[in-house]
């Protein structure tokens, strides 16, 4: 046995074995259940028992060493064969990655933004959720208005004087930029709203706006009346025809809706303007001195106009889009329509 095992240690120096495969025959030869090592462990339990001790060593010994061998020329062996396997193909065509297109009211909202920026307004931003105050308190609505009810507003918090909610209108953007901003101000506020409203054709509990605001000494009414004319001709073409309404807002006196000519018809009445000729887009005014007051300024030096639109409304009248929960669904088949109208 002595021999045996010096043998096999002696063989087991001299091994090579370059490929996997000769690695694996190797092993069997050794260590599988037919190997010569696994035939000496069987051996060995007929070995005298004074001997048991210095061959049981001398076969663990061999049993360690071959596997340790059979390790090593097995990770050459795979290095080996990783090297020698076929390189990928670098001039394989890559995979297209579909690319995305803005959504349309991203779109609209980033033109009409760019409208005012061009007439040298700034942009402001603010939180979704405010406080009463901002939305409601400082912009003049009266305690017991609607709109500070449950049914028309999300409430974040409620039961104490200030409480926060959803903003309805950006317009809490404007009171901040009122409160912070040296005069004049011109900003626009482009964001989210939410309205506690059922969701129909025409109306959605969350939208867009933009909301203007016009601060300056000798701001006057014929002031808002050019700038909406300006952008509605930016916005709709340079044809465009501008109509004011009287209307009615809490934040400014007077107020006005706007309306516009309708560019499909042409004035001259289609399904799109309800046969009218005119298509309203937003609502305005010169901003009430109480609100101008509530932020510091003084009505009695500075006058100013403010108006705002929604911006899914913009949108439905530039593509025709007669159902605004269009916008909403994520419906492949629409945003694809916008897919090449990414230029703005
Ligand atoms: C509108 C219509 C009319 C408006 C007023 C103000 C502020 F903060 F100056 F008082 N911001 N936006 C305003 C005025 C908004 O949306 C239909």
């Amino acid at each position: 046995m002595k021999e045996a095992i010096e043998q096999i240690l002696g063989e087991l120096n001299n091994l090579k074995a370059s490929t996997q495969k000769e690695v694996e025959e190797a092993r069997i030869r050794f260590l599988g259940k037919k190997g010569e090592i696994t035939a000496l462990m069987e051996e060995f339990r007929t070995v005298a028992p004074e001997l048991k001790r210095e061959y049981g060593q001398k076969l663990n010994e061999l049993k360690k060493a071959a596997a340790a061998k059979i390790e090593e020329l097995k990770e050459v062996a795979e290095q080996a064969a990783e090297a020698a396997a076929p390189k990928e193909d670098l001039s394989m065509p890559g995979d297209a990655i579909p690319l995305g297109s803005r959504h349309p009211v991203s779109i609209v909202r980033q033109q009409i933004v760019d409208i005012f920026r061009k007439f040298g307004y700034d942009v402001a931003e603010g939180p979704e959720i405010e406080d009463d105050y901002h939305v409601f308190e400082a912009l003049n609505f009266p305690p017991n208005h609607p709109a500070r009810e449950m049914q028309d507003t999300f409430f974040v918090s409620t039961g104490h004087a200030n409480p926060l909610l959803l903003r309805t209108h950006t317009s809490s953007v404007q009171v901040r930029t009122m409160e912070k901003e040296k005069l004049p101000i011109r900003v626009v506020c482009p964001g989210r709203v939410f309205r506690n409203e059922a969701i129909s054709a025409r109306a959605h509990c969350i939208f867009h706006q933009v909301e203007g605001l016009y601060i300056d000494k000798d701001v006057t009414f014929a002031d808002l009346k050019q700038a909406i004319l300006l952008f509605a001709r930016e916005m709709f073409g340079a044809e465009t025809e501008i109509r004011m309404r009287p209307s009615y807002f809490p934040f400014t006196e007077p107020s006005a809706e706007v309306d516009v000519s309708c560019n499909i018809c042409k004035g001259k009445g289609c399904n799109i303007c309800k046969g009218t000729g005119w298509l309203e887009i937003m609502g305005c005014g010169m901003v009430d001195p109480n609100v101008l007051k509530a932020s510091g300024i003084d009505p009695e030096q500075y006058s100013g106009f403010a108006f705002g639109m929604g911006v899914e409304r913009i949108a439905m009248l530039k593509w025709q889009v007669n159902d605004l929960r269009h916008y909403f669904e994520n419906d492949m088949r629409f945003l694809s329509e916008f897919a090449t109208a990414t230029e703005v």
